[in-house]
């Protein structure tokens, strides 16, 4: 059965429907288009894959400052069997993370912006022998229609962001976690091979969901570039994997949203 949560979601038109007179609404809707184009383009120049595993590539692009990583990652993967709704609503609501998210130890949610917007404060698991990492960002969700395509089915898109400025119910408690900063975005699309002439209720077997996944931390403090780059080469296939499973496992025996 639909929470309030999802039935506000799916019926919400392709407009936002957050409270635009939150201050952090205007950062919220232009990063989140920005992240999308991102999220759109192509992996020419500059991208090197460093992992596939059938339909599931990982990019990285390099920056190094002042020694500190700044990779930018990007992952395409494609999975049978979800929609983009269902794999955008997956990983946008909170009730569902710690199915998915393995390198948290908390989560709060520190205010709620609209039924699309929320900020979150998330404590992640410590990686000897460097500090903890905390990280304060808000969450959004909407529904884009397809340019390219506008009878197609629409885009769905989730993009994280950490707050530019301290958020009072989550200040940085320097000395006991290190604050990490990320920018992340997933792009999903549903693709159906279903006959528009037939009639039955659309199937899991009928449906596909194709993904652009991209991603940029700041691990905050000091870390050498390795261990960075060794973290996150294991934990972004870990995480890709896991969500998909997660997202295959949850919706299998429910009905098909788009
Ligand atoms: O997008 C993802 N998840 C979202 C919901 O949680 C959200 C979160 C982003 C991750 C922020 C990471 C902040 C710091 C991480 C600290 C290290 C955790 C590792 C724990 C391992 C047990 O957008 C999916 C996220 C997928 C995983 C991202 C991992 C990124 C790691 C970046 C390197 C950090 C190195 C820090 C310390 C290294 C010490 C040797």
């Amino acid at each position: 059965s639909q929470t309030d949560d999802e039935r506000a979601l799916s019926d919400s038109s392709t407009e936002a429907s957050a409270v635009p007179s939150h201050p952090l609404w205007p950062d919220i809707e232009r990063i989140t288009l920005e992240q999308l184009t991102f999220a759109q383009q192509g992996v020419g120049e500059g991208w090197e894959i460093f992992e596939q595993d059938g339909e599931m590539k990982l990019y990285k692009r390099e920056k190094e400052v002042n020694g500190l990583v700044q990779d930018t990652l990007k992952a395409v993967h494609v999975v049978k069997g979800v929609t983009g709704f269902e794999m955008a609503n997956c990983f946008f609501q909170p009730e569902y993370r710690f199915g998915w998210e393995t390198t948290l130890e908390e989560m709060k949610i520190i205010e709620k912006v609209s039924d699309d917007a929320i900020l979150f404060h998330q404590i992640h698991k410590r990686v000897w022998p460097a500090s903890q990492r905390d990280a304060v960002f808000w969450s959004h969700i909407r529904q884009i229609p397809d340019s390219e395509n506008p009878d197609g089915e629409p885009i769905w898109v989730v993009c994280n962001k950490s707050l530019a400025k301290d958020h009072p119910a989550a200040p940085d408690k320097k000395g006991k976690y290190t604050r990490a900063f990320l920018t992340a975005v997933i792009v999903c699309q549903t693709i159906i091979t279903k006959h528009p002439n037939d009639e039955d209720e659309l199937s899991r077997a009928e449906v596909t969901c194709k993904i652009s996944y991209c991603s940029h931390v700041d691990p905050g403090g000091w870390v050498p570039a390795a261990a960075t780059r060794a973290v996150y080469k294991r934990e972004y296939p870990k995480f890709l994997r896991k969500f998909t499973s997660y997202v295959i496992d949850e919706c299998q025996d429910k009905p098909v949203r788009t």
